[in-house]
C-alpha cells in the first residue's frame, strides 16, 4: 500500500484498512485480550465479573494507572516509527516484563472512527525504549494502546492519542457489519448476548484456523465514541471450525471488533461492527461460561 494516497471513499479506506492488516500481519501476533488489564482476572466468578465490570468498565481509557505511564516520544501516527517507554512507579522505564502469549508488549493502533487498525509487536532495547514501524495510516485521530504486564505486577492496557496529519474526511456513522472478506476468506460474526462466534470460510467451506501463539484467534473490541478497550475472553482453546469469545460489554452501543486469525501461515484481520442493545453487564453474569 502506497503512502500518501488520499483515500476518500469509504470502500477504498476500508480496503486500505484490510491491506494494513494483511501487511502487518506477518509481524503481528495476538494479544491476550482475554486477560485484560484493569484488574487481575484470576478466580473471579460471574458475580465478581459483574461487579468488576461496573468498577472497571474497560481498559485503554487512561494513559497512566497504578504508577505506570505510557510515554510516547511524539504523538504522531504518520511518522513511520513510533517510539515510547512504559515508565514505572519508580519513575524509570520498565525493563522487565511478563510474557503474554510469547510477547512482552502488544501495541494496538486504531483510528478514532474505528476504520483503521494495526496490531504490532514493538521491539524493546535494554533501556526500556520500545519502537514499532507504523503502517501508512490515512489522516485522522488515532489511539494507541499498550497491553503489557510488568514483572510482578498486574496486566495493564494504557492508551494515548495520536494524529496522522492531512486532510481528514469525516467518516459516515458506523453501521452494524457482521461479515467481512479478507483476501480469499469470508468471515462472519454471530452474537448471542455477550458471546460471539466467528466463522472463517473459503469457497463456502468452513476453515479451521491455525493455532497462533497458543490461541485459535484473537479479538479486540473497541467501543464507538470513546474507544474503550473491552475485555474479551476466548471460550475454547483449540476449536475445530468457528472460534468463540465472550465479550464483557460495559454498555449498550456500537463496538468495532477486529479479529486476527492465521491460516496457512499468514495472519489476517477481519473487521466487524456489532450493534449491542440489551446485552450489557447486567445479563452478562448468566452467560454460563
Ligand atoms: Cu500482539
Amino acid at each position: 500500500m502506497k503512502a500518501g494516497v488520499k483515500l476518500g471513499a469509504y470502500g477504498l479506506a476500508l480496503a486500505a484498512v484490510l491491506g494494513v492488516g494483511a501487511a502487518v500481519g506477518a509481524a503481528a501476533g495476538p494479544i491476550d485480550v482475554g486477560e485484560n488489564a484493569a484488574h487481575s482476572s484470576d478466580d473471579h466468578d460471574a458475580e465478581d465479573s459483574m461487579n468488576e465490570s461496573a468498577e472497571f468498565p474497560a481498559g485503554g481509557l487512561m494513559v497512566a494507572q497504578d504508577g505506570y505511564q505510557f510515554v510516547p516520544e511524539d504523538r504522531l501516527a504518520d511518522a513511520g516509527q513510533f517510539a515510547f517507554t512504559i515508565v514505572g512507579p519508580d519513575g524509570r522505564p520498565v525493563t522487565s516484563y511478563e510474557e503474554l502469549h510469547d510477547r512482552e508488549l502488544h501495541l494496538i493502533v486504531a483510528s478514532r472512527d474505528l476504520r483503521e487498525y494495526a496490531h504490532l509487536h514493538p521491539v524493546r532495547d535494554g533501556d526500556g525504549r520500545w519502537t514499532a514501524e507504523l503502517p501508512a495510516f490515512t489522516p485522522g485521530s488515532y489511539r494507541a494502546f499498550a497491553d503489557f504486564q510488568p514483572a510482578g505486577a498486574d496486566q495493564y492496557t494504557l492508551g494515548v492519542d495520536l494524529v496522522a496529519h492531512g486532510q481528514i474526511v469525516a467518516a459516515e456513522p458506523l453501521e452494524e457489519q457482521l461479515a467481512d472478506t479478507v483476501g480469499e476468506y469470508d468471515v462472519t460474526l454471530s452474537a448471542d448476548g455477550p458471546d460471539v462466534t466467528l466463522t472463517v470460510s473459503r469457497d463456502g467451506e468452513v476453515v479451521t484456523t491455525d493455532p497462533y501463539l497458543g490461541a485459535a484467534g484473537h479479538l479486540v473490541a473497541l467501543r464507538d465514541g470513546d474507544l474503550a478497550y473491552v475485555h474479551v475472553h476466548p471460550l475454547d482453546d483449540a476449536p475445530a471450525g468457528p472460534v468463540r469469545f465472550a465479550i464483557e460489554l460495559p454498555s449498550d452501543g456500537l463496538y468495532a471488533l477486529f479479529f486476527d486469525f492465521q491460516v496457512d501461515g499468514a495472519v489476517h484481520t477481519a473487521r466487524f461492527v456489532l450493534d449491542v442493545t440489551g446485552s450489557t453487564a447486567a445479563d452478562h453474569g448468566d452467560g454460563g461460561h
